[in-house]
């Protein structure tokens, strides 16, 4: 395959009701679409790094600065595979999410070319995977409540509550004790523990729940796994993990026992597989992160979620819980399902008009 060019595009996507973590409160996506076009195809990626570096330290404009300074650049000019690619952005440090929008939309238009989906390329083994929701900080209990129940109505398989230290061990009550036992429930933290809140996390015990995602920082890993030797509940970890190496240091470290698989912050989908795979053999569970993706990045996390190993409900929702237009048409959820792509490549792609509307920015870099 030969490259013609990268298109990259900003769109700003308002997000239907504020997100609060413990990092910052979203109230807009600043998304970065990167799409690479062949003489017979093109392809997409979306760019998962937030306008800030507060989950981690890629933001948007360092993205767009990295990909046109260098990844573009470096792309091999004939013979262009996925393959080829990653190891032509390997020398450049870190980066991950530029370099995974870059690999995808290369992955993407290959795929096309070649008339095979992205969840047959990766090895997908089932058609829908169930799916949880991501429900953020609020100002009271009783507004949480009230979205935790519009959600399960809607059909989630799993709640997932964003807490911080004063937001922790109520909320987490509150809907055990409305909702029951019954519904599997989940906190991330963001890193916004320290091993000294270890008493404080330990009483989440109590509640039965799947996981604790990320309590502490993200250079963290030997508390994590003390933190782990120090409670029941299963920890797991996201922003700790940037590599298959790092995986394979956690579960050697006792770090994690369930992994949080972004593409975007591992550097894209071979990485994402490998560290599938690392998993598997070490019967750690893992489960598809998310990071407020449109209709693009969310078409190909639907597809590596449907892996054999993803044994956990995703933060996979629907378009409706992000945006009230997406970008591609909206992924729907179907008895708590979205279904996989079954098209060419990543299976979707923007809507012309939707796309224009969106569009604060683009630039053409000629390959
Ligand atoms: O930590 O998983 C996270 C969103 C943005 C940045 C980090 C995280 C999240 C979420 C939401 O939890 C996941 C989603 O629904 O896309
Ligand atoms: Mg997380």
């Amino acid at each position: 395959m030969r490259i013609t060019g990268v298109e990259l595009r900003r769109i700003a996507m308002p997000l239907v009701a504020p997100f609060r973590t413990s990092f910052a409160v979203e109230t807009a996506r600043d998304v970065l679409l990167v799409r690479v076009v062949t003489p017979n195809a093109e392809g997409w990626g979306e760019c998962v790094a937030m306008a800030d570096p507060l989950y981690s330290s890629e933001y948007v404009d360092g993205a767009v600065d990295v990909l046109r300074r260098f990844l573009v650049p470096a792309l091999p000019k004939t013979g262009v595979d996925e393959h080829a690619v990653e190891r032509a952005l390997e020398p450049f440090k870190g980066h991950r999410m530029a370099k995974h929008a870059l690999g995808t939309a290369v992955l993407d238009a290959r795929l096309r070319e070649d008339g095979r989906s992205l969840g047959r390329y990766l090895g997908a083994s089932r058609d829908r995977v169930p799916c949880g929701v991501s429900v953020g900080i609020m100002d009271s209990v009783p507004e949480l409540l009230d979205a935790v129940a519009g959600y399960l109505d809607e059909g989630y398989v799993r709640i997932k509550l964003k807490i911080e230290p004063g937001w922790d061990v109520e909320p987490v009550r509150a809907v055990r004790e409305r909702f029951g036992d019954d519904v599997l429930l989940q906190v991330d933290a963001n890193a916004a523990f320290t091993l000294v809140d270890a008493p404080r996390l330990a009483r989440l015990d109590d509640f039965g729940l799947l996981l604790v995602e990320q309590p502490f920082a993200h250079d963290d890993m030997v508390q994590h796994a003390r933190l782990a030797r120090l409670m029941r509940t299963p920890v797991c970890l996201d922003e700790s993990i940037e590599s298959a190496a790092h995986a394979a240091a956690a579960i050697s470290l006792g770090a994690a026992s369930i992994i949080n698989v972004k593409p975007g912050r591992v550097g894209g989908y071979l990485e994402a597989r490998r560290i599938h795979d690392l998993c598997r053999a070490h019967g750690v569970a893992v489960w598809c992160g998310g990071m407020l993706e449109t209709g693009v990045g969310r078409a190909a996390n639907v597809a590596l979620a449907a892996l054999p190993g993803f044994t956990l409900p995703g933060d996979t929702s629907a378009s409706r819980r992000y945006f009230a237009e997406d970008v591609t048409e909206p992924f729907v959820l179907d008895d708590g399902h979205l279904a996989v792509p079954t098209g060419p490549g990543i299976g979707v792609e923007p809507v012309a008009e939707r796309l224009r509307a969106f569009t604060t920015w683009s630039e053409w870099l000629p390959a």
